[in-house]
């Protein structure tokens, strides 16, 4: 049976006080069990509270700070116990508690087929868990778990509640069944079933929900578009997003800019005042180091284009394209000790080995071999392991030594280090072998790096 045909007389009481309220449903004995802490009574899915709402002990006289925070489930799911809100029973000062929202309230609505939790804002939110009834039972969103009558067929369920939907008749147990309404099946029951969903035909609206800027209370905290999100620079009005006072749309993605300062839509949309200018009071500048070069206010420092002054037809100020401007000058970059380029292939602008010391593009910033690295050749080498270059350029070491810490060492007989692959291989000199040793008695001990019998 939906809401048309439902009698809202009855439950009119309700209707002021759906968040939470454990009065809905009429059953405040209930809640004379809840004293002290969430110890929780729950065993099995009973009809009793598990006892969350005793985490908060109003009656302890302190403030209710940091309990209840989080999820204060635990009632409809079989005592599972989820009294994370629980107050320690001195009544103390409650501080800390879980990061997440926190309830005045305590959030237990005495109905024991719905999962309590405290969702952002501060409310209380009852979802239906109708597993939470035995076999035999319906779950009734403002009464709880509810014994069926016996049936023969169908039609000896038909109800006249307008929060019960799908009444059938189970042949098994020949009794009465029925499904908790929830129009849209977001697993929170309307409103006028106590349940807190505004709008039961909207998955989107509903406790819990994050509040958008369309002229509805998604969230169902009465109010609409409260905390609704706008871009940077718009706020939410009359539902929807436009540009705070001071601000204008500007653009095909229409930013709301500030055009007294933003210096890409400056005075007006699209008047953009360059790399390096500002924007004063709706007025371009170019303030040094920067310069007007056309129409566009550059740093002649660190600019490609002008490089220490403008570009004219009459002075040609751009770096070509293995250079870069470094200090208003065009440098060569890229080879050791030239700067590091911004432009190329390699991502610090130094090909190959060459490393950029310094920021690329800065003053200072050149292409070198990092250390402990020189530069051998063409490239720059490790010269603490190289035996060709060992402790310096062109330094071999002999046969049967190798590099180490930059001096060549005898290798690969007993006592000594393991000789190295180039492949990074380690091996021991053993007779007749030539290193690959069938039959040799020399290893390389992993540990020691040394060749051992
Ligand atoms: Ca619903
Ligand atoms: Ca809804
Ligand atoms: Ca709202
Ligand atoms: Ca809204």
């Amino acid at each position: 049976m939906r809401l048309g045909t439902w009698t809202k007389r009855a439950y009119a009481v309700c209707l002021s006080a759906v968040l939470s309220s454990a009065a809905c449903g009429g059953d405040d004995d209930k809640k004379t069990d809840n004293s002290g802490i969430g110890e929780g009574d729950g065993g099995s899915g009973n009809t009793g509270n598990n006892g969350n709402v005793g985490g908060n002990n109003n009656g302890n006289g302190s403030a209710n700070t940091g309990n209840n925070s989080g999820s204060n489930n635990g009632e409809s799911d079989g005592g599972a116990g989820n009294n994370n809100g629980g107050n320690p029973s001195d009544g103390g000062a409650t501080t800390g508690g879980d990061a997440g929202p926190v309830c005045s309230m305590p959030c237990d609505d005495a109905v024991d087929c719905t999962t309590d939790t405290c969702v952002t804002g501060g409310r209380c939110a009852h979802e239906l868990n109708p597993a939470a009834c035995a076999a035999g039972q319906s779950c009734h969103p403002m009464t709880g778990c509810t014994a069926g009558k016996a049936c023969a067929a169908a039609a000896d369920c038909a109800d006249t509640d307008g929060c019960t939907a799908n009444e059938r008749c189970d042949a098994a147990l020949a009794t009465c069944k029925f499904d908790p309404l929830d129009g849209d099946d977001d697993g929170v029951p309307p409103t006028v079933c106590g349940g807190g969903d505004c709008n039961d035909d909207d998955a989107r609206i509903g406790p819990g929900q994050s509040e958008r800027c369309n002229g509805v209370d998604d969230d169902c905290d009465g109010n609409i578009d409260d905390g609704a999100m706008c871009e940077e620079g718009a706020v939410c009005k009359e539902g929807s997003c436009q540009c705070d006072t001071g601000r204008t749309a500007c653009g095909r993605s229409g930013s709301c800019v500030d055009l007294q300062t933003d210096p890409d839509n400056c005075g007006a949309c699209g008047t953009d005042c360059g790399p390096a200018g500002t924007c004063t009071a709706g007025v371009c500048a170019c303030p040094a180091p920067g310069m007007m070069c056309g129409d566009s206010c550059v740093n002649t420092m660190t600019s490609n284009d002008h490089c220490g002054g403008c570009d004219t037809d009459d002075a040609d100020r751009s770096c070509s394209r293995n250079q870069a401007c470094v200090n208003g000058m065009c440098a060569d970059c890229g080879s050791a000790g030239q700067a590091c380029c911004t432009s190329g292939g390699s991502s610090d602008g130094c090909p190959g080995t060459l490393t950029c010391m310094g920021t690329p593009g800065t003053p200072g910033a050149v292409c070198a071999c990092a250390s402990p690295s020189m530069m051998c050749g063409e490239s720059c080498t490790d010269v603490t392991s190289s035996e060709t270059d060992c402790g310096g350029c062109d330094k071999p070491c002999a046969e049967g030594e190798q590099c180490q810490s930059s001096v060549c060492t005898a290798c690969g007989d007993l006592g000594e280090v393991c000789c190295k692959r180039t492949n990074g291989n380690s091996y021991c000199n053993n007779p007749g072998g030539g290193g690959g040793g069938g039959g040799g008695m020399l290893t390389c001990d992993a540990t020691t790096g040394k060749c051992v019998e």
